[in-house]
């Protein structure tokens, strides 16, 4: 789009587009609870659905009671974020919060921009921009666009990392040896929120010959607040089997808007839990929103889509992911289902096949939050 438009405008130009998807999003059939068989996999018919559409949204797998504690942690996380990126001070001139991760916890934006659209950042797989419409009373300072680390950052957000009925979910998918991923925390606040420009994830496998549609893995969101198809995520269904996409020409096809015709919204309840394929075309619009969307996204691999693939992403090209390292991220799984199960003993907890004979050692403690907790994003297996 080549003229600026206000947030105003951009809402208006928003509002028949969210309508039409509605109904075609109400129409894939890929919505409801989280249900699991006998053996602890998800039903037939909700893997059909995921396959068919490249997402699935589980609703209500979450409870209020941990959603209140995502909250909380939140609110606080959010009210120590520094002023800038690289900042050493938060908004009322106190230690900024996460100076002490290897990693930076919070990523800053100008209001309502689209960070990566059109830039080569990522692997340039997000090669279109959306537009940045001018926040309404355009604040002095940027906003938190997303955060990572939620396992090392929010006690509540470790033990949501060792959730039995999802990592049930990682296991139907990506078979009982799955390997963790990643995770960022998206934040799209009121009216100021950035977008994230149209996109498939993965960057390592598009001309392997053994690619199929599920080589890339998967990301859940966890919903801490309702989100309405003006703030959410929005998936083009289907397009996870289609190999890696020209996005430019789509969206030339498309007049060059960005309302891509096809695409849907994944419009949630607190507490609802979508997952979408890594090779799906998905992508965000600017919030021009009264609604506050915080997702809280993390994913999961098949082993053998990882093991010895070279980094990629946020990881150094020089690093090829081999048995060790794949071993050091996935003790984080073993350690937040402890720290789930001490929290919450009446669940029963998941067991984690590939470090079943560890379980002892990678219990939740002080010496194992210093051990494999801190700074575990260093090892983060992104392809
Ligand atoms: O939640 C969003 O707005 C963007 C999420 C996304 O692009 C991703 O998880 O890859």
């Amino acid at each position: 789009m080549g003229t600026v438009l206000t947030a105003r405008q951009h809402a208006e130009t928003m509002t028949q587009y969210v309508a039409e998807g509605i109904e075609r999003a109400k129409a894939l059939g890929n919505r409801g609870p989280l249900r699991l068989d006998s053996n602890g996999k998800l039903t037939p018919d909700i893997l059909d659905a995921y396959n068919r559409t490249g997402f699935y949204i589980f609703e209500g797998a979450i409870k209020q009671d941990e959603i209140d504690l995502l909250r909380a942690d939140m609110e606080w996380l959010l009210d120590r974020a520094p002023v800038d990126n690289g900042a050493e001070v938060d908004h009322q001139g106190r230690p900024a919060y996460g100076q002490d991760f290897a990693r930076p916890v919070y990523s800053m934006i100008q209001p309502l921009a689209d960070p990566w659209g059109g830039t080569k950042a990522l692997n340039g797989r997000h090669p279109t921009q959306m537009a940045q419409p001018v926040a309404a009373d355009q604040p002095p300072h940027k906003v938190v666009f997303i955060m990572t680390g939620m396992c090392q950052t929010m006690p509540s957000g470790l033990r949501l990392y060792g959730h039995p009925d999802l990592l049930s979910v990682a296991a139907s998918i990506n078979g009982d040896d799955f390997v963790p991923y990643n995770d960022a925390i998206f934040i799209k606040q009121p009216g100021r929120g950035g977008s994230v420009s149209w996109h498939q994830d993965g960057v390592t496998h598009w001309e392997n010959p053994s690619w199929d549609s599920s080589i890339h893995g998967f990301n859940f969101q966890v919903q801490l607040f309702d989100t309405t198809a003006r703030s959410c995520l929005w998936v083009v269904p289907g397009t996870h089997k289609e190999g890696k996409i020209d996005i430019k020409a789509r969206v030339a096809a498309n007049q060059g808007v960005e309302q891509l015709p096809d695409a849907v919204p994944l419009y949630c309840s607190a507490g609802d839990v979508t997952i979408v394929n890594r090779q799906a075309l998905h992508g965000s619009f600017a919030n021009t929103s009264d609604d506050l969307r915080i997702s809280l996204t993390f994913g999961f691999h098949k082993r053998s889509s990882v093991l010895g693939a070279a980094g990629a992403l946020s990881e150094s090209e020089s690093v090829v992911y081999d048995a060790a390292r794949i071993a050091k991220r996935s003790e984080v799984v073993s350690v937040a289902i402890d720290a789930r199960a001490k929290f919450y003993p009446e669940e029963t907890r998941f067991h984690y096949q590939p470090l079943a004979s560890q379980e002892e050692e990678l219990r939740f403690s002080d010496e194992t939050w210093q051990r494999v907790i801190k700074d575990y994003n260093l090892n983060d297996l992104s392809i």
